[in-house]
Parts: structure tokens; C-alpha cells; sequence
């Protein structure tokens, strides 16, 4: 191979084949900054108005009422194509504007394309319309940290993923310190609106602001982002407002891929079991979707786990005329009892490896787990509430923190008084895994929220499987069943009559998987039940073949645990996540010239053909509602959690055994294709969202 001496280095460097190996320019990014997602057709009109919509009903809540009387009678909006305007209407329309656009939370693929959007129609209406970008997160608006969004700037990030352009964070403009330094800088760069780019809580934000800016002239606006999919908006009377947040396509696709690659190894090599992680703090959305992309042997859904009720435990109460309560929701123990009767199933017909999807959030559904977070959330909380210092930073390792929960079960005890740490909860507590009680303790996010991405779930779960594992082992039930064909060549080619042995070895010799009896767990116990059967000597040794056979039925449990999360939420935004936040983008430019504040911007009919999409201003104050959040009552929006009653999650449960598939035969997965953002390859818009919209509730 020729070598590159010192001398001729540059001139190698310069050639255009090396040029274009390590420029960071490629033909898919040049394609993607040149894409141009298509509009909605109100969009092709001159201007656009707002038409209040008829039809749409919310219960609003007397502390939303009391906190937001601005914008609490914020009616839903739908944006129009107008070809005229009044001349006052077209003054407003047109005028040029200085607008601030923020990112809040975490990352989520389309985030460019709203300000794309935005962009784009801001300068349509007047060329002379200024846009900031406040970076790293709302601080930025609280610090006075922006750059102005040029038209070269947007271009280099059209259809790219990431939020790299102003980058995000996830501070909070929750004091009134904070408020104050807001309305300050949005003063100063003479804002006519800002826009927020974030989740529930950010939205939450935005509508706190919307109202406090009032005053100022300023108006805000919101856009639904998240890849967890959890900001779904439905009226009082279920209609869909919006179906999805933006982001969750994208990242549900990315996951998808990898797992889906996952499941072609696993059932090439047929080694381990691959535990996937996958993001979504709360909600299953994320795990449901890669369930129906990917059809991994095993997803957990948190919202069905939640509802799982033992028959058995209510059945032995009735008997004594109790009520059990712990028999209604599931227990980390019982969980793994559903993981472990997966995997013995698999093994019994050779298939000792498979793919299991464990939402990011599931500890929030398990009883157990979510009354020890709110116990310890309410009681960091307090101390915080009472002390100069924070609680993390007076019990800085995990021992002081254990003997200050220790102390507090103690004093109940001398007060006699029901407290909120009794010595049940702290023995309770004590008997998990020193990371898990970490886990449960570490710090709430600036929102208050429980982080669930720090706390290790898959190793909680699967250490429990594993140790049930091994006691199943031991009683002889977790066994790799033997294919019949390996059978009869192994026994015949050692010169030993297959149908002579096969009794004295299997539970059932006819079956096409051969499982070995639960009695024989050892070569000692193997040899005895030859014995047994006359056929072997005390003295003699167990055939070498038949011992092979013994040998290959005693399952090795390996795993591989994988993390989705980090990965997709950078991945490039889908076909349909372009054209839903480029839409996104002209929808928050048409509430904006057309006066709203308090809205989100919103499109509905995304389950439909892009011909449907209707975009909207979504009123934000008449969603919230009383949450607890650090051991406080505080007005939020409210996370929309996975409908176990809804089609998707119904599909997703009848193909379960077929998933599974725990019977002879290849398993069923499904490869989705690479991420695209043209072409036909390219799927249409989420799956779950596709069947959801097919509105047919089985349990209702
Ligand atoms: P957002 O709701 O802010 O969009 O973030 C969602 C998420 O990606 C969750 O899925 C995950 O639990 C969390 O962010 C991780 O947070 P962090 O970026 O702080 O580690």
C-alpha cells in the first residue's frame, strides 16, 4: 500500500477525493438543507386570519382561573388563508416585528424546522421582521443571551436534527427574580412576542409568561415539543386537539432501527437477551411505538402494569372477608415473575435470547416504587422548604442521607403520630440495592420531575430476574428445550436407541422441543435417573452423548443492556417531523400577526393525509390543572399518559403471544427502514397514531 511521506502530505490533503473524506459536508446533508417541506395550503394564501372554532369544551379549574384571568378564556383558534385584509388587519399582518424564540428541555428532532417555518413566513409578511434566538434554554432570556437569526443561519440547519442552533436547557423562569429579568431583556430587544419550544412544562411556562407579559405587549406563544409524546391535547369531550408532540416520530424511529438491528442479532447468534432501555420519563408512548415497530419479544407498557390486578390475592382475601389492596397494581416483584415466565417460555422451544423494550419510566408504575418517590419527593421538599441549606448539599452521600431518613422514622416513633417515613417504609427501603436508593433520592429537575433517566430501571428489574432465574434453574423449570432432529443424530451417531432413552430424560418425548425432566437438575441427578430406569449400572458413567444433550439444556442467561435515549432524541427529523414543524413554524407566525397570546401552536388531522392538517392555536391556561410537584401543589398541563383502551396499545396486546414467540418457528420481527425525509420508503406519520385514529375502543 503506498505510504504518504511528510512532503507529499499536502499535497495528498488537497486532493478532492481526501477533501471530500473529511469534509463534514455529505450529499444526505446537502439534500436535507435543501429540502423545502411542503405547506399547508392556508399557507400558499397572502395572509391568514384566526376563526374561533366552535365546538371545542374545557373544565376549567377555579386555581387556573384565579392564577391566568388573562388568558384562562382563551377559545381555540383556526388558522385561514385570506387573500385581502382589512387595511387595519393587514397593517397589524405586515408590520415588522422583532420576535425571540426559545428552546426549553430537552432536544427533540425538528426543532430547526419551527424556526424555519417561522422564519420563513415572519420575512414573507415583512422583510424587515428581526428573529432571536435566546440560547442555552430559557436562562438565555433571564442572562440576556441571544443572536439573531439570520437567513444564512437557517439555512444551514433546514431539516436537521438537534437544537444545535441555539442550543436548550432546562432552567425555569419560576421566581419572580427571574420573571422580572425576563420581561427586562424581552423589553430591551423590544419584543413583540416570544415563543417557547418545549413540553408540558414548558408550555406551562409559556402560559404563566403569556400572562405576565400581557402588560408588557408581549405576547407568547408555545410549541408542543417532546419526544416522549406525552403533550397530547384532547377537549373535555376527547377531541383530538393535538395528536403528538413533535420530536416523537423521529426518535421512536431512531430507536426502532437500532432495536429492530438488535432483534436480527439476537436471532442470528441466539446468545443474549438484549435489554432495551427506552426513553420517555412517564409515558410508554416511545416503548408502544418501538413495540409495533420493531415486534420485540417483550415490551412493558407502564399505564397496563399500573392496572394489572391479581385475581388470586383478591380471591384469598374474599375468603377471610378482606379487602387486599397490594393485590391491585404490580409489584418489582411480580414484574420479574412476568420476565422470567417469558424467558423460560422462549428457552423451552431453543430460543435462550430475545429483545425486551422496558420504558424509561416504568418505576413510576409500580405501587411500591411512586409511593416511595412522592414519600421522598415531599420530604426533600420540606427539608428545602425549612432549611437555608438544600438537602443534597447537607447529605452528600448516600449514608448521611440513609441516617436522616432513619432519624426521621425514629422521632415518629417517640411522637406516636402518623408521619410520613415510618420504620416499615425505612426497612422497606434498606433492603434495596445501595444504586437504587441513590437512584430514588437523586435530585428533582428544575421542574420538580422525578429523573428517570438517572436512576438504573433496566439493572432494578433485571437484577431481580436474574435471581429468579437462577431459583427456577435450581427447581428444574428453566430449561432449554432440545430440537428432536439434535436429539435422535446426537444419541444414533453415539450408537445409543434414541426411543430408549428419551422416557427416562423428558417430560414429554413427543414433542418437536424436548425438555428435560425438572427432577434432573445435575450430572449426579441425571445419572440417578438412568439408574432409575435400568439404564445404567451404579458403577458405570453416563453416555458422553447423553450428556451432551444434558448439558445443552441447562440455559445460560447472558444479557446486553442498552440505553435508547440520548441517541434518537439527536437523530435528523423524519419526512412527517419536517413537515409537521415547518407547519408548526407558519402556524406560530399567523397566532403572532393575528394578536393571540396564551396559545400553542397546534395541528390537528395528523393522523390524515397532509391535505387534512388543519393548524390552530390551542388555548394553554384551560388545560392546566393542580399536579403535585415537589411536594407542592402547582398549575401544570397534564401529561397525557398511553390509553390502554385506545387501538394502539389494544393491538399491541393481541400480538403478544405472536411477539413472544415462544413456539417453534422464527420469531416475528418487523426491520423499519432507515430514517428518511423524502423518497417512498419513508412512512407516513406514527404508527400509534394511525391506529389510535381509528377511534374503535375495544373496553369501551
Ligand atoms: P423533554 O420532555 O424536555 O422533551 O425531555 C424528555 C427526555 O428526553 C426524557 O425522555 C428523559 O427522561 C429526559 O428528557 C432526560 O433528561 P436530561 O436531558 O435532563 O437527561
Amino acid at each position: 500500500m503506498p505510504r504518504a511521506s511528510a512532503t507529499t502530505l499536502e499535497n495528498l490533503l488537497s486532493q478532492p477525493q481526501v477533501q471530500k473524506a473529511i469534509s463534514h459536508i455529505n450529499p444526505g446533508l446537502i439534500a436535507r438543507r435543501a429540502f423545502q417541506p411542503p405547506r399547508c395550503a392556508v399557507f400558499d394564501q397572502p395572509c391568514t386570519v384566526l376563526e374561533e372554532a366552535e365546538g371545542f369544551r374545557f373544565e376549567l379549574d377555579k386555581e387556573a382561573r384565579r392564577q391566568l384571568p388573562r388568558i384562562i378564556a382563551n377559545r381555540v383558534q383556526v388558522v385561514k388563508g385570506a387573500a385581502t385584509l382589512s387595511p387595519n388587519l393587514r397593517e397589524a399582518y405586515h408590520r415588522a416585528r422583532h420576535i425571540g424564540i426559545v428552546f426549553s428541555g430537552g432536544p427533540a428532532p425538528g426543532g430547526h424546522n419551527v424556526i424555519a417555518g417561522l422564519f420563513d413566513a415572519a420575512r414573507r409578511a415583512n422583510p424587515d421582521t428581526r428573529l432571536f434566538g435566546f440560547l442555552m434554554g430559557p436562562e438565555g432570556i433571564v442572562e440576556g443571551e441571544y443572536v439573531e437569526i439570520t437567513a444564512e443561519l437557517v439555512d444551514e440547519y433546514r431539516n436537521l436534527g438537534g437544537f444545535t442552533m441555539i442550543r436548550t436547557g432546562r432552567s425555569k423562569i419560576d421566581t419572580r427574580e427571574k420573571m422580572e429579568l425576563s420581561r427586562q431583556t424581552c423589553r430591551e430587544l423590544g419584543l413583540d412576542a416570544l415563543v417557547i419550544v418545549g413540553g408540558d412544562d414548558s408550555n406551562t411556562n409559556a402560559a404563566f409568561l403569556a400572562e405576565d407579559m400581557l402588560e408588557d405587549g408581549i405576547q407568547v406563544i408555545g410549541v408542543p415539543k417532546t419526544i416522549d409524546g406525552d403533550v397530547q391535547v384532547r377537549d373535555a369531550d376527547g377531541r383530538v386537539l393535538c395528536a403528538i408532540s413533535f420530536g416523537f416520530h423521529s426518535a421512536a424511529r431512531a430507536f426502532s432501527q437500532d432495536i429492530s438491528n438488535l432483534c436480527i442479532d439476537c436471532s442470528s447468534d441466539r446468545k443474549y437477551w438484549h435489554i432495551c432501555k427506552v426513553m420517555g420519563r412517564s409515558a410508554s408512548h416511545l416503548a408502544l411505538e418501538v413495540a409495533l415497530q420493531t415486534h420485540a419479544n417483550l415490551t412493558l407498557v407502564g399505564e397496563d402494569l399500573a392496572e394489572y390486578v391479581d385475581p388470586r390475592r383478591i380471591a384469598a382475601a374474599a375468603e377471610t372477608g378482606r379487602t387486599d389492596f397490594t393485590a391491585y397494581g404490580i409489584t418489582l416483584r411480580h414484574l420479574s415473575r412476568v420476565i422470567c415466565d417469558a424467558i423460560v417460555r422462549r428457552a423451552a422451544v431453543g430460543k435462550n435470547c430475545g429483545v425486551l423494550v422496558i420504558p424509561e419510566g416504568v418505576l413510576e408504575f409500580i405501587n411500591e416504587i411512586q409511593v416511595f418517590i412522592i414519600k421522598l419527593s415531599t420530604i426533600l421538599a420540606g427539608y428545602n422548604d425549612t432549611h437555608d441549606i438544600d438537602f443534597h448539599s447537607a447529605f452528600p452521600r448516600l449514608e448521611d442521607k440513609l441516617e436522616y431518613l432513619r432519624r426521621l422514622a425514629k422521632d415518629m416513633l417517640k411522637e406516636s403520630a402518623p408521619g410520613i417515613w415510618n420504620a416499615r417504609d425505612d426497612e422497606l427501603f434498606n433492603d434495596l440495592p445501595d444504586f437504587f436508593q441513590e437512584g430514588l433520592l437523586t435530585e428533582r429537575d428544575s421542574h420538580g420531575n422525578f429523573q428517570f433517566s438517572l436512576v438504573e430501571t433496566d439493572k432494578v428489574l433485571m437484577g431481580l430476574v436474574s435471581d429468579y432465574l437462577n431459583i427456577l434453574r435450581e427447581k428444574g423449570v428453566y430449561k432449554m428445550g432440545i430440537e428432536r432432529s439434535y436429539y435422535l443424530k446426537t444419541l444414533e451417531k453415539a450408537r445409543l436407541v434414541p426411543d430408549r432413552y428419551a422416557p427416562a430424560l423428558f417430560k414429554d418425548p413427543q414433542t418437536d422441543y424436548l425438555i428435560v425432566k425438572e427432577s434432573i437438575i445435575s450430572l449426579k441427578t441425571l445419572k440417578q435417573a438412568l439408574v432409575r430406569a435400568h439404564l445404567l449400572k451404579d458403577e458405570e458413567e453416563v453416555p458422553p452423548a447423553v450428556e451432551k444433550i444434558f448439558k445443552k439444556s441447562v440455559p445460560k442467561f447472558q444479557t446486553q443492556t442498552h440505553f435508547y435515549g440520548y441517541d434518537g432524541r439527536g437523530s435528523h427529523p423524519t419526512r412527517f417531523d419536517c413537515m409537521y414543524t415547518y407547519n408548526l413554524g407558519l402556524t406560530v407566525f399567523s397566532l403572532i400577526a393575528n394578536g393571540a397570546t396564551g396559545q400553542m401552536a397546534g395541528i390537528r388531522n395528523l393522523e390524515k393525509d397532509f391535505g387534512e392538517w388543519e393548524p390552530m392555536g390551542i388555548p394553554i391556561a384551560p388545560l392546566m390543572h393542580l399536579e403535585e410537584r415537589k411536594g407542592k401543589l402547582s398549575l401544570v398541563l397534564e401529561k397525557s399518559l398511553v390509553d390502554t383502551r385506545a387501538v394502539a396499545f389494544q393491538v399491541v396486546k393481541s400480538c403478544r403471544e405472536a411477539w413472544l414467540a415462544a413456539f417453534a418457528g422464527e420469531d416475528r420481527y418487523r426491520q423499519p427502514a432507515p430514517i428518511l425525509f423524502d423518497g417512498k420508503s419513508e412512512e407516513e406519520r406514527p404508527l400509534t397514531l394511525e391506529l389510535n385514529a381509528l377511534e374503535e375502543r375495544p373496553g369501551d
